[in-house]
């Protein structure tokens, strides 16, 4: 009989809304929400599973399988899918959604209803048709509902529709079948969908990356090269990983888009007329610099305008330019063995700033018709070619002979130039002298210093006068020496000069010819103290100027020499400091004689600085990514290899930063390496050095086969000796102990960072949480953030951030805690809020079971409000060492001296179970029921008599099993005992 009439009605009105929610990383190979027409699954027997099509709002088809015989034992009813061809997939995915009635809910089924089906799977290559055997299809799971539903629900028309997803695979045929069993349940199947997944065709830093299929063995990652979009190139291979969930993960090089083009949007677009790039990468196209010009698209370079060159080695991004205009002011001066010519710099350079002289000779005779190129007679000192100075010394020319000097300026363009390059000429005859141009000279006024000088100039020189040389000295003195000076003007003002002194002045003319000669001697002298009682009246207002100026330029240079004396004070002093530093670093002389001490990184200046000073630099090409392992707080966290030369490959963990960071997190996160790198200690994680300079920043540390330490114990619950667990604390205690005598504080000691490796040693890592408290103050104090680890940090440092080795004390003890409990959460579930309030009211965490009473007691010990009272990590090391030399010292269970309680009101008040089976469940020994049951203890009553010997006999062989059995056994004595006090029976 079946209860299926009323429930298949409840389906007649079931509406169910599918949300189509196909990720872009899934293909559908089957849905049945999608299907418009007959599904055409077939049912074995044929009345077993019933096929109802129901229209949904939007009149599309909802198919619903049923089936319902609760009432008659043996069930056996089979649905099979129709063929599903398996296109690309390796591993499919089905997922399944359904309800299922609650047995307990239909009276009188008790043994006959079920509230489970199986799912089967056969592959094959092609369809079968109608045929069916059951003994092909392999169980893939046996499927039961998270939420059932009662005849209550019915009435209330709520639906508990359960999902469920299972995995298949691999698959090799070309396609397979799904069948679902029914052993007796009451369940309508409302919708199948089997999927794959791929990772989607992507682009990624300008490469595009083809749908891929994950591997079968969702811990490896298929590594996928990139094709540069069009118009771009590579940049280091392009690559991406495709992992097990059809993300792609650890991006690694790029393309950068070629000559010409620009990126936009991720592809890489032609520069537009006007523009330009000359070189590939990822800069955009620049304006044409001035002078050139493009009218393509996609230009490389930019051409330029008619008269503008551009020479060989001039950058593209720099102006075209032309050949400079010629000399100008060209002058000499001659005498019997020199000529000394001199120029003015072109008025037009050209835009450039190679610009050089070329002065070429040329003889005009008398005899001559006409002039002919100087022959190699002539001198020219430095040369004659390729001048940097506009001046030239001509030595060795001949007397009474006309020379016309030609002077070219000439810049890195002029070659390219066809057109013939002006020159500026001055001829200038041997024949010396000249008239001196310079008339009579008068002294305008003379003071105890000084005096002024004007003449006249020649009526009509010839050319113009570029400017005057006035020769001068002391009467006196006239053979030892003499001094000159210029003046543009035919008048000067000379100082410096001795009061009441005869001076001798000659003048000279100058012009585009060379000098005239010298005027004749003038004798003025020097006033005396009386003259100069007029001038200084003329004279106050430049003094007070001058002096106000001074004062201010006094003040100035002041400050400055303050400024900069003080920095470079204050440079030595850091230079000092950080020397002493580094030489402490180096050579041991911390707090702790031979042991080096720990430098704080946000101390250099340049966090840089500091990466360097304590990390090694890896070339990206000696490592190798191999997949990725976990999320770090910047990025992924893989394992892969690393070569040296010369020495053997080594396994690593690579932590990356993931792109798009700022300049804060790069630093926040090189930080950590900068720590790391400074330690050298068998218990804590080495650093292998940094990747800084190319992209994905990265940090390598050697590889920790067992990853973290509390999943590692969660993993292995149950399993290790007590001397293994104390040697796994020991190892923690002298990593804690090398970091407490260098000097560093840790601050987030727990066993989720401890690391252990394939040989079970523990090492300290994760040295990041420092910075997270430093830098955010708020961070200590938010409890949903989350970043102070409030259940492993002491009481004093949670209140008024004392860190100090005592809190990390108090650290260790919490993770002597972990260890001993196997990663059990340190206050379980209660919230930050009540661990600190328990803490302050004097409550610590109880041994955990089958804790040796020597262990806890050292707990309690580092938990001690007192800071000072609680031990230092030298001395846990050495207790623990003592420890592991008495094994014997271990044996003393915290159960075994617990005793009987005084009064009742003393046990715990344990749950009561009911059954074996609940009572072992709740210890996580559900293992064990069918030994306790095999063996005849099927009461609770008759447990708690059974003794260690007799748990072993039962087939318990794990040592830490059988004291976590036998702890409870004498908790359950301890209930009893108190229940049977009260009158109660279990
Ligand atoms: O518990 P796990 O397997 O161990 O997952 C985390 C994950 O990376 C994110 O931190 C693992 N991990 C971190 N550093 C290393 C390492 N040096 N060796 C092996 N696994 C590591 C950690």
């Amino acid at each position: 009989m079946t209860v299926g009439v009323g429930f298949c009605l409840v389906f007649l009105f079931l509406k169910v809304q599918f949300s189509a929610s196909t990720q872009s990383n899934q293909v559908v190979l089957l849905d049945t929400t999608s299907v418009l027409g007959e599904l055409g699954w077939k049912t074995y027997p044929i009345n077993g599973w019933d096929a109802i099509t129901e229209m949904d709002e939007q009149n599309r088809p909802i198919h619903t399988f049923q089936v319902c015989h609760v009432m008659e034992p043996n069930q056996n009813n089979w649905l099979r899918s129709n063929w599903i061809f398996r296109e690309a997939a390796q591993k499919v995915y089905v997922e399944l959604r359904f309800t299922l009635r609650d047995c307990n809910s239909i009276p009188w089924v008790s043994g006959t209803c079920k509230e489970t089906f199986n799912l089967f799977y056969m592959e094959s290559d092609e369809a079968h048709g109608i045929k069916f055997k059951s003994s092909q299809y392999t169980k893939i799971d046996t499927i039961a509902a998270d939420e059932s539903f009662t005849q209550m629900d019915l009435g209330d028309r709520i639906l508990k529709l359960n999902t469920e997803v299972r995995e298949v695979g691999p698959i090799t045929g070309k396609g397979f079948y799904l069948a679902f069993q029914d052993i007796g349940a009451c369940i309508a199947l409302v919708s199948v969908r089997v999927y794959y997944k791929k990772c989607p065709f992507t682009f990624r830093n300008l490469a595009t990356f083809p749908d891929t299929i994950p591997r079968v063995d969702s811990s490896s990652l298929v590594e996928v090269r990139g094709a540069c979009v069009k118009n771009a190139e590579e940049r280091d291979t392009p690559k991406l990983y495709c992992g097990a969930d059809g993300d792609w993960l650890v991006p690694l090089g790029r393309c950068v888009c070629s000559v010409g083009y620009e990126e936009l949007d991720g592809a890489c677009i032609a520069c537009r007329p006007g523009f330009y790039k000359a070189f590939a990468g990822n800069i955009k196209c620049a304006k044409c610099p001035p002078h050139s010009y493009s009218y393509d698209d996609g230009s490389q370079l930019c051409y330029c305008e008619k008269g503008y060159f551009r020479a060989d080695k001039d950058p593209p991004s720099m102006a075209c330019t032309r050949p400079p205009s010629p000399p100008r002011n060209v002058v000499f001066n001659i005498n019997e063995t020199s000529l000394f010519l001199e120029w003015s710099p072109p008025s037009d350079t050209g835009g450039r700033k190679d610009l050089t002289y070329n002065v070429l000779c040329k003889r005009c005779g008398p005899g001559l018709q006409q002039c002919e190129l100087c022959g190699g007679e002539l001198r020219f000192v430095p040369r004659p070619q390729g001048l940097t100075n506009a001046s030239v010394t001509v030595l060795d020319f001949t007397a009474h002979a006309n020379y016309t000097f030609e002077i070219e300026s000439q810049n890195g363009v002029s070659e390219l130039s066809s057109f013939p390059r002006p020159v500026a000429a001055i001829t200038i005859s041997t024949d010396q002298g000249g008239p001196s141009l310079v008339g009579m000279v008068q002294k305008d006024w003379a003071s105890q210093n000084s005096i002024a000088l004007s003449w006249k100039e020649a009526e009509q020189p010839s050319l113009p006068v570029v400017d005057y040389e006035i020769k001068y000295y002391e009467k006196e003195h006239e053979q030892l020496s003499y001094s000159s000076t210029r003046s543009k003007m035919p008048s000067v003002i000379i100082a410096g000069l001795k009061s009441s002194t005869v001076y001798v002045f000659h003048i000279r003319a100058r012009t585009p010819a060379g000098y005239s000669s010298y005027s004749p001697k003038f004798e003025f002298e020097t006033g005396d103290e009386a003259s100069d009682m007029a001038a200084d009246q003329g004279q106050v207002l430049v003094i007070v100027t001058a002096s106000v100026g001074g004062f201010t330029l006094l003040v100035i240079l002041t400050l400055f020499f303050l400024i900069t004396g003080r920095c470079q004070w204050y440079i030595k002093a850091k230079m000092k400091s950080d020397d002493k530093r580094r030489a402490q670093y180096q050579n041991g002389h911390g707090p702790f004689p031979g042991i080096k001490t720990y430098i704080d990184p946000d101390t250099y200046e340049d966090p840089t600085q500091a990466v360097h000073e304590f990390a090694k630099e890896i070339d990206t090409s000696r490592i190798r990514i191999e997949r990725v392992i976990g999320a770090g707080e910047f990025g992924e966290v893989c394992s892969g290899r690393l070569r040296t030369p010369g020495k053997k490959e080594i396994p690593v963990a690579i932590k990356t930063l993931k792109g798009g960071y700022v300049e804060r997190q790069r630093k926040d996160f090189l930080k950590e390496a900068s720590i790391m790198g400074q330690f050298d200690h068998p218990n804590i994680i080495r650093l292998e050095g940094v990747v800084t300079k190319s992209r994905p920043v990265m940090i390598v540390v050697e590889y920790m086969e067992n990853g973290s330490l509390d999943s590692f114990l969660r993993k292995h619950d149950g399993h290790f000796t007590v001397i293994q667990l104390v040697g796994i604390l020991r190892g923690i205690a002298s990593g804690m102990k090398y970091l407490s005598d260098m000097g560093y504080v840790h601050r987030d000691l727990a066993a989720r960072n401890i690391l252990v490796n394939s040989n079970l040693v523990c090492k300290v890592s994760d040295f990041g949480l420092s910075r997270v408290l430093e830098d955010d103050p708020d961070a200590a104090y938010t409890t949903t953030g989350g970043k102070i680890p409030i259940r492993w940090t002491a009481p004093e440092a949670i209140a008024y951030r004392k860190f100090s080795s005592a809190s990390d004390a108090w650290s260790y003890g919490i993770v002597m805690w972990e260890v001993m409990s196997y990663g059990e959460r340190p206050y379980w579930e209660m919230s930050n809020q009540d661990v600190i309030l328990s803490i302050e009211e004097g409550y610590r965490l109880p041994a955990p079971m089958g804790c040796p009473v020597a262990l806890h007691q050292l707990m309690l010990h580092c938990w001690q409000k007192e800071r000072s009272h609680r031990p230092k990590f030298t001395d846990i090391v050495s207790f623990l060492d003592k420890l592991i030399r008495n094994p014997s010292s271990l044996l003393t269970l915290v159960e075994d001296i617990q005793g009987l309680p005084e009064s009742p009101g003393d046990v715990p008040d344990y749950p009561m179970f009911i059954s074996i089976s609940d009572w072992l469940d709740s210890i996580k020994m559900g293992q064990y029921k069918n030994n306790f049951l095999a063996a005849g203890f099927t009461t609770l009553d008759s447990v708690t008599t059974m003794s260690i010997e007799d748990v072993r006999q039962i087939g318990v062989t794990l040592i830490g099993h059988q004291r976590r059995i036998v702890s409870s056994i004498q908790t359950l004595r301890l209930q009893l005992l108190q229940v049977q006090e009260k009158g109660f029976h279990v």
